[in-house]
């Protein structure tokens, strides 16, 4: 299933949650406080830029 890290009030997020909502597809949230929570390591290894949105489905990261 695909994983969407984020955070609600992110505006660029938002975009992406919309066109997942629109597509109907399944995804797990997993949410993030960006006061700390997007310099922990196991999410710079998702994105080194330390911003959300990310997706991650199967191994394939969208950043
Ligand atoms: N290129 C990214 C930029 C995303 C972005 O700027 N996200 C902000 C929140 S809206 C962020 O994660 N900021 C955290 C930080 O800069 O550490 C996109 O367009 O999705």
């Amino acid at each position: 299933m695909i994983k969407f890290y984020h955070l609600p009030i992110s505006a660029n997020s938002r975009r992406v949650w919309i066109a997942l909502l629109e597509k109907m597809l399944a995804f797990e949230e997993v949410l993030l406080k960006l006061d700390s929570d997007q310099y922990q390591p196991e999410f710079l290894e998702l994105n080194p830029f330390h911003h959300v949105p990310v997706l991650v489905d199967d191994g394939f990261r969208v950043v």
